[in-house]
Parts: C-alpha cells; structure tokens; sequence
C-alpha cells in the first residue's frame, strides 16, 4: 500500500461512541459506506481498552482494504499492527514519533494554523488534519474556527511554500458543507458526527463519498 494512499486518505472517519452506536460499530458503518480510512479516536479509555479495541476494528478494516490508524497512541501502533497515528499539539511529537516508528508508518498531525503545517511538515508528518472548520461537540478544547476563509487562506500559504502534504479539513462538517470547503483547495475530510448521527449512517457515508468524487474501490467483504 503507497504509504498514504490519497485516494482513501480524502474522506477520513474519525470513531466516536455514542448513544446509538459503539466505536467498533460506528466504524463498521463508515466502512459498510465506502469509506477507507478508520482513525481509532477513544478520548479518555485506557491504553487497555483502546488495545481491546484496536485488535477488534484492525482486522475489519483490513477486510475493507481501509487504513487503521490510531489517535495519540504511538506505544500501541506496532502491537495492534495499525498503519500509523494521529497526533494533536499535546501528544508525542512528531519528529519522536517518526524516530520510534521508522519511515513506513502513516504519522498524521493536527493543525490549526498555517505555521502548526509548516511544523508538522518539518517533523516529518505525513498528511495534515487542519481545524476546526466549525464548532462541534465531538471535541473538547477546540482551536479557534477556521470557516471557508481559513482553509483558502491556509492552501494559498501552502501552495506559495509548495508543501504538498495531504491537507484534510476536519471539525463539525455536514454533507452541506462538501462542495464548498473542496473548492477551498482541500485535499479531503474527516468526519465523525455527521454520520454517527445520520439516520441512516451507512448512506450518509456513500452521499459523501460520492460527492467527494472518489468513490472508493468495491466492498470485500459483504
Ligand atoms: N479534531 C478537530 S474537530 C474533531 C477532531 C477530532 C472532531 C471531528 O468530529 P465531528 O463530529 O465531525 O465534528
Ligand atoms: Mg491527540
């Protein structure tokens, strides 16, 4: 597998327990959907728990043909044999990360700021989530918003230093949204709510990958 696959890096589902659905099955629905990139986000469970998880969600996304990546946990990447990471501002950074994990592994890095991506790229990260684009519940201590200005603001910065990471916006996007924030230049999105709290999850996904345009390979698995 090319090393970020961009093609399934463009719509990225971010797991999130709620009333209704649990984390494996909330991933089990954005797969069921179409999409190809799992990241394994468990705010505040144990390394235990997020293990337990991980060895559940890994070989569903394996049969999916989908990236699995971990939230923060770097410790746990080799053991859950997860494709790589995702690090926030106040996790390992990701120079460390990169040394701990070798040049194979995914590293993703959050950011906020057009400086935070010019950091990040430094280190070594391989693709960027760049947020908020809007309030949302999902998280706590959010950065300042970043609305449509932002993102066009932040891909003409990129553009003019020629970074060409993978850049994905992220934070309360509803399928409304989709066209707009693309035309700002973003290369894909990642999305937890909107589909979590869908009526219908599983179409939810399918309308998002096929107004991104980047339908997915064919299911695997039924
Ligand atoms: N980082 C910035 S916003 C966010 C994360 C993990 C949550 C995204 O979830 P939602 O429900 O799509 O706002
Ligand atoms: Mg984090």
């Amino acid at each position: 597998m090319t090393k970020v696959p961009i093609e399934k890096a463009r719509v990225q589902f971010i797991t999130h327990a709620t009333a209704r659905y649990d984390t494996y099955e909330g991933a089990r629905l954005a797969l069921e959907g179409g999409c190809r990139w799992i990241q394994l986000r468990m705010k505040g469970a144990a390394p235990e728990e997020v293990t337990a998880m991980a060895r559940r969600v890994q070989p569903l996304c394996r049969d999916y043909g989908s990236v699995f990546l971990l939230d923060d946990h770097v410790e746990l990447v080799r053991e859950v044999q997860a494709d790589g990471v995702h690090l926030g501002k106040n996790d390992m950074p990701v120079d460390e990360a990169r040394r701990r994990l070798g040049p194979d592994c995914i590293i993703g890095g959050t950011a906020n700021t057009f400086d935070d991506i010019q950091h990040l790229h430094a280190a070594g990260a391989d693709y960027i989530g760049c947020g908020p684009f809007r309030f949302t519940e999902t998280k706590k201590n959010l950065s300042p918003i970043l609305g449509l200005d932002g993102y066009r603001d932040i891909v003409r910065q990129m553009r003019a230093a020629a970074i060409t990471l993978p850049m994905v916006a992220i934070g309360g996007i509803t399928v409304a949204d989709l066209p707009a924030l693309l035309a700002t230049g973003v290369d894909g999105i990642a999305v937890s709510s909107v589909v979590l709290n869908a009526e219908d999850p599983v179409k939810t996904m399918e309308t998002i990958i096929k107004t991104h345009g980047c339908a997915s390979q064919p299911q695997i698995i039924p």
